[in-house]
């Protein structure tokens, strides 16, 4: 009977480190570890704002550098160049907004 109960508790055991992993896989994505943060999130401060675009439209007029990461986080709309454009301040500024969702 104790080795039925055993087995039992390490398939419930096995079967909820399964539903957790699952869970946090949902709540952040293999791509957002990579990029250190959301798309949109340029700063990673954990907010999608103003001050993203910002730092986007700071970069393309020539006046702020961005790290890797950063570019990651700032091509909204994941061109395959990787370029960060005016195009993706308006769309990081549309999900500030609450336009678009993130
Ligand atoms: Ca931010």
């Amino acid at each position: 009977m104790k080795k039925v109960i055993s087995v039992l508790l390490a398939i419930i055991m096995a079967f909820s480190c399964v539903v957790v992993a699952c869970a946090a896989e949902d709540e952040i994505s293999w791509e957002e570890i990579k990029m250190g943060g959301k798309r949109g999130d340029v700063n990673a401060d954990g907010k999608i704002s103003a001050v993203d675009a910002l730092m986007v439209l700071k970069y393309v007029a020539g006046t702020q550098e961005l790290t890797a990461k950063q570019m990651l986080r700032a091509n909204m709309n994941q061109d395959a160049q990787g370029n960060v454009s005016a195009i993706d301040a308006r769309q990081i500024l549309q999900v500030a907004a609450g336009l678009t969702p993130s």
